[in-house]
Formats: C-alpha cells, sequence, structure tokens
C-alpha cells in the first residue's frame, strides 16, 4: 500500500486529524494506497511554513531561483520512467502517454518558468515637463493557493507552481484528491534540488475541506484553479468577497470544424488524437465535430474506421491506445451522457460500451465514441462529458459553423481546418475561445497566454501572463 502524506516545511506528515482517504488504480478498480483528508489545520500548518519562508525567498536572487527551478526540471526528466508509471496507476492513462506528454511537460514548466523569470521586466515612464519619473514593481504577492484536477495531474500542478515560485512567493498547492500520487513524489525532488523549507507545501484532501480551507485563509492573497466550472463558480463567490487576485482555468466543449479544403489526412490523424487523446479527458479536446457538408460521408466513413482500430487496454501496455478513465464515478457519468445522446436521437456511430479487460475486468474502460447529432441544441453538444465521446454534424457554410460553434457556454478552445486565408482570418478573428488552433491541435508554445472566455474562466496562464498574476504591479513616481 502507498501511503501519501503532505509535504510541509520540506517534511512529510501524516494529516493531524489523523483521517485518510482510500486512492484507487483505475486500471484494476482496486484500492492500491491511501492520501490525507487533511483539514483546515493541516492548511495553517502550510500556511505558516509558507509565511515564514516567503521573506527569504522573496529576496532569493532571480538567478537562483531560476538554478533551483531549472534543477527540479532536470531531476523530473531524470525520473521520467518512475513518475510516469506512477502517473498512469494513479490516471490510468497509457504510460507511453505519461512518458511521451505529462511528465515531459511537468519538467518543461519548471524549466520555462527558471528561464524566464530571469528576463521578466517592467516598465517606466518618463512624465515629460513635469520633472518626474515613473517606474512600475512587479512585487511577488505573498502565500499563494495552487489546486489542481485529476486530468493531467502533474503538468497542470506544476503549470500553476512553477510560475509561482519564480516570482518570489511561497505557495500552499493542493492537487486532485483523484491523483495525488506524482504531487507526492515531487516533494522529494525539490528538497533534492534545494529549495528552500516551507517555499512549496502540497497538502492533500477533498476540496469541500482542504480545497475550500485555501480560498477561504484569509492570508493566501490569491488562488490558481483548475478544474471545472462549477468549482470555479464556487471558488469565485467565496474569494471574491475577500479581494483576492483569481485565475480561473475551468470547463470546455471544443468545435472542431472542418472544411473539404482541408490536408485531409493531417486532419483525420489529428482528429483521432483532439478526440480521443487521455481518454478524452483534457479541456481542450476537440469534442464537437463540425464537418463541411460536401465531405461530411467521406469524413465519417474514414474517422469510425481509424477510432475502431484504437485500442481499449490496460495503460501498461505499448499499444494502448485508449486507458483506463480515472474513477468509476466519471465512468458512469461519461455513460449517462451516452444514453442521453441516444434519448436525443442521437446515433452512436461507434464505441459506447464498457471494455471488460482481460485480468483487470474491474477497471474503468469504455469504448471511443462517436455519436451522430441532429442539432448543435442537445445536450451532448451543451455539456461538457470530459471523456472519450465526441459529436459529429455536418454544417452548410461559415456562418451556420460559426453559429453552431459559439452557441454554446464555453469558449476554450477551437480547431480549424482549411487553407483559405480569407476564411481564417474571419473565423478566428470571430470564434469566442482563449486558444484557436489552425491545421494544428495542442501545438504549445509556453510563452502564449493559455485560457478561456465565457464559462471557462478568468485570466490567463502561461508566458509573462503568469508572471504577472503571480505579482502585485506597484507605480513608484518620483519628482526630481
Ligand atoms: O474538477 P473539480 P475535476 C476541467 C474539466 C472538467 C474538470 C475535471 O473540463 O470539467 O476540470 O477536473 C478541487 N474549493 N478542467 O473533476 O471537481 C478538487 O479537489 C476548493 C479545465 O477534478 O473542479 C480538485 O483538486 N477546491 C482545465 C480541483 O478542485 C475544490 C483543464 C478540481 O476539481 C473545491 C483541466 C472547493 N469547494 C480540467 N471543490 C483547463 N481549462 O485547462 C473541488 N476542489
Amino acid at each position: 500500500m502507498t501511503t501519501i502524506k503532505n509535504y510541509i516545511n520540506g517534511d512529510f506528515q501524516n494529516p493531524i486529524k489523523g483521517n485518510w482517504i482510500d486512492n484507487y488504480n483505475p486500471s484494476n478498480g482496486e484500492i492500491y494506497g491511501q492520501l490525507p483528508d487533511s483539514t483546515k489545520e493541516d492548511v495553517e500548518n502550510a500556511y505558516i511554513a509558507a509565511k515564514s519562508a516567503f521573506p527569504s525567498w522573496s529576496q532569493t536572487s532571480l538567478e537562483e531561483r531560476s538554478r533551483i527551478l531549472i534543477k527540479i526540471s532536470e531531476l523530473l526528466e531524470t525520473n521520467l520512467q518512475r513518475f510516469a508509471e506512477a502517473e498512469s496507476k494513479d490516471n490510468g492513462k497509457p504510460v507511453s502517454l505519461a512518458k511521451a506528454v505529462d511528465i515531459p511537460r511537468a519538467a518543461s514548466n519548471f524549466r520555462f518558468f527558471g528561464n524566464a523569470i530571469t528576463q521578466f521586466a517592467s516598465e517606466s515612464h518618463e512624465s515629460i515637463g513635469q520633472q518626474a519619473v515613473n517606474y512600475t514593481l512587479r512585487q511577488p504577492i505573498g502565500v499563494v493557493g495552487c489546486i489542481s484536477p485529476w486530468n493531467l495531474p502533474l503538468y497542470l500542478f506544476t503549470w500553476k507552481i512553477a510560475p509561482a515560485l519564480a516570482a518570489g512567493n511561497c505557495v500552499v498547492a493542493k492537487p486532485s484528491e483523484v491523483t495525488p500520487l506524482t504531487a507526492f513524489l515531487l516533494g522529494d525532488i525539490c528538497n533534492e534540488a534545494g529549495l528552500p523549507k516551507g517555499v512549496l507545501n502540497i497538502v492533500h484532501g477533498l476540496g469541500e475541506s482542504t480545497g475550500q480551507a485555501i480560498v477561504e485563509h484569509p492570508d493566501i492573497k490569491a488562488i490558481s484553479f483548475t478544474g471545472g466550472t462549477t468549482t470555479g463558480a464556487h471558488i469565485a463567490r467565496v474569494a471574491a468577497p475577500m479581494f483576492k487576485k483569481l485565475s480561473l482555468e475551468l470547463g470546455g466543449k471544443n468545435p472542431n470544424i472542418i472544411f473539404a479544403d482541408c490536408d485531409y489526412e493531417e486532419m483525420l490523424s489529428t482528429t483521432v488524437r483532439s478526440s480521443f487523446a487521455n481518454q478524452g479527458q483534457i479541456c481542450l479536446c476537440g469534442s464537437r465535430i463540425f464537418i463541411e457538408a460536401s465531405i461530411y460521408e467521406k469524413f465519417k466513413t474514414d474517422f469510425i474506421k481509424k477510432v475502431k482500430a484504437l485500442k481499449v487496454g490496460h495503460p501498461s501496455e505499448s499499444d494502448t491506445n485508449i486507458g483506463a478513465l480515472v474513477s468509476k464515478s466519471h465512468l458512469d457519468k461519461v455513460k449517462e451522457y451516452i444514453q442521453i445522446a441516444k434519448d436525443e436521437n442521437g446515433i452512436v456511430l461507434c464505441g459506447g460500451n464498457e471494455v471488460k479487460v482481460k485480468g483487470y475486468e474491474n477497471g474503468y474502460y469504455l469504448e471511443p465514441t462517436v455519436i451522430e447529432v441532429q442539432s448543435n441544441d442537445c445536450r451532448v453538444n451543451q455539456e461538457e462529458i470530459f471523456g472519450p465521446v465526441v459529436t459529429m454534424m455536418p454544417f452548410q457554410n461559415e456562418d451556420d459553423v460559426l453559429k453552431m460553434a459559439n452557441k454554446v457556454k464555453y469558449g476554450l478552445s477551437a480547431t480549424l481546418w482549411t487553407n483559405n486565408l480569407k476564411r481564417t482570418m474571419h473565423l478566428t478573428n470571430q470564434l469566442q475561445a482563449g486558444i484557436v488552433w489552425v491545421n494544428t491541435w495542442m501545438l504549445r508554445d509556453l510563452r502564449t497566454p493559455f485560457g478561456g472566455v465565457k464559462a471557462s474562466g478568468v485570466g490567463r496562464e502561461g508566458g509573462f501572463e503568469a508572471l504577472r498574476f503571480f505579482t502585485e504591479a506597484k507605480n513608484v513616481c518620483i519628482k526630481y
């Protein structure tokens, strides 16, 4: 059994009240360990450690901060296999995916912000004729809270922690209680890299107790959250009256718009990936596919053939394309949406069934599922399913598809397949999203702003946007 502990002030600690939560392995449905059911007392201890470490860390030179963050990055790379296996065991994703994406990106997050902080500058303004000069200080906030979800556990956990630390803050962080393992393993890496005690503190537990305690803590001045829209709205209600800085990266229901003039084979292979990568548990997945009517039947035939060739299997198998969903409750939620689609006259073109993987019959496996829908207004086109399920329907022209793409409460990302420049400029300008990919998907440059509009959240992560979020700007005006 793997016992996960809180990482507070550089040490591993049991929850003060002595309560624990079972930790499941999605690939076989078995309990493989436990994690702390931390309370506000544990959060207070983490806050005290962070507060004590802040004066020194905030005055640590940029070169030293950079050195330590890059060292963490290097240690994650050295421990790639161990972290990838841990991530897969906790989340159900294929080890191959964790090795290729999750852990390398966690390492990149630390390396990127270890470098970015040495280039992060602010501006000055000379008040001509006033004998005055202004300069802007961008000072660290103090103790900040980072709360992350279960779909890309270490990837998203470090996407918040790295800029927070780089900017000179100290952190109280909570990973999802569903996937705590790699966050737990990160503690040793931080100690080995020489991160001073108390600069990063990781408290495990449930959202409504441990997470809530972080959000409502009066002296944790900023909250960076990634997770569901409902939870994001709740956090905003708690934090807003406390005037905390908030970064909310929430859900998505992203359109994948395919015109007949696209590079067809590139589009087809990428669309399989954008539909089912990570079992469809990425808020950036293109879960609503819109195909120009002239190629609709051809696409339907070709796409279904490729989807049927995907292998649902144990995450440890090198040829597994689709691993286990993250939990029994999530599997049931996704299955419920497939039933809703049928009730709304959707046609399940392929998939839709649970899979019993030999030897792992209690694991949470589901076939990749494609549903042909009659209207964009149906529930499976309006609500986030967050599983290996996509819908598809034809469109007649640009105006038709733009209306449908934007007619949803979310606005995170969009994908557009066309070689027509005028169409590209028009649609990318009009799509209601924070990220628009043209003739690609999930191509990420960490310098770019990351986040959504509407119900997909508030604020942007990435690049200098993240460093601005984790600092307070102060204008100093000197008359001479
Ligand atoms: O979210 P939850 P999940 C979205 C994705 C999906 C969801 C999946 O689209 O909707 O997140 O993640 C903690 N106070 N994105 O189900 O339940 C909880 O313990 C404080 C969008 O995990 O919101 C966990 O650590 N914290 C994103 C975290 O919040 C609370 C990418 C998320 O849990 C809390 C990834 C509370 N009251 C997923 N309740 C993007 N846009 O990048 C829960 N938590």
